[in-house]
């Protein structure tokens, strides 16, 4: 049996639940009792996603995909050939390790409280856009013409940047080929299941999030 422990707006999260879903493998989401000593005998790093399998107890989102990889091989979403293969976990780590920043702009937009280099956080982000970029296929899907584990990191994230673009700003629509995918994923089907279940769940920890705001000001 497998279970994820996290919740649908985690981009993290996301991720693993397309795989799941491309995959045809069933798997359950139970919330994360994010803080808790429960969830951190879990999860020593205290973050969300935590895989379960029988028993196996697996933190970190690009661990947890590869080892489904590893777990159920097919269908593949890795690819054939070594070069392949390699392709689509340079976009997987690229978007990991160089476009993260993307979330903390966009928090830093909804909290000012949230103090942040803002012109260093955007000169490192678009440092990685601009290896994204690069990276990224010129058609189809993100690493080859079929879908793969770089569509899986690099969907779920960019339902965060399209926040960006909602305000205005233009790191993604003038990049071309980000740009192209970003269309060509709103017509996957899978892409705006997944992107229809995080908009939920962002709604919801929005809204709690808010309210929590206003009951700490007015205190
Ligand atoms: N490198 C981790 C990152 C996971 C992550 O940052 N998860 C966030 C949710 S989007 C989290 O659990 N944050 C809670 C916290 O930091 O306390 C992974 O790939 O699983």
């Amino acid at each position: 049996m497998l279970v994820l422990h996290g919740s649908n707006g985690s981009p993290f999260v996301a991720r693993v639940r397309m795989q799941a879903y491309a995959k045809g493998l069933e798997i359950e989401l139970r919330p994360a009792a994010l803080g808790t000593p429960e969830f951190q005998r879990l999860n020593p790093i205290g973050k969300m996603p935590v895989l379960e399998h029988d028993g196996f107890v697996l933190p970190e989102s690009l661990v947890i995909c590869e080892y489904l990889e590893d777990a159920f091989p097919t269908p593949s979403l890795l690819g054939a050939l070594p070069q392949e293969r390699a392709q689509v976990r340079l976009i997987c780590r690229t978007v990991d390790l160089y476009c993260s920043g993307l979330l903390l702009l966009l928090w830093a937009a909804a909290d000012p409280r949230l103090k942040l280099n803002i012109a260093e956080e955007r000169e490192k982000l678009d440092k990685g856009l601009n290896a994204l970029e690069s990276f990224l296929s010129a058609d189809g899907f993100a690493a080859s013409d079929m879908l793969t584990l770089a569509d899986c990191v690099l969907a779920p994230w960019l339902f965060y940047g399209a926040m960006l673009t909602k305000q205005g700003d233009d790191a993604l629509t003038r990049r071309p080929k980000l740009a192209r995918y970003m269309e060509f994923a709103g017509h996957q089907e899978l892409v705006r299941k997944i992107w229809g279940e995080m908009d939920e769940s962002y709604r919801a920890f929005m809204t709690k999030w808010r309210a929590q705001q206003q009951a700490a000001s007015a205190t």
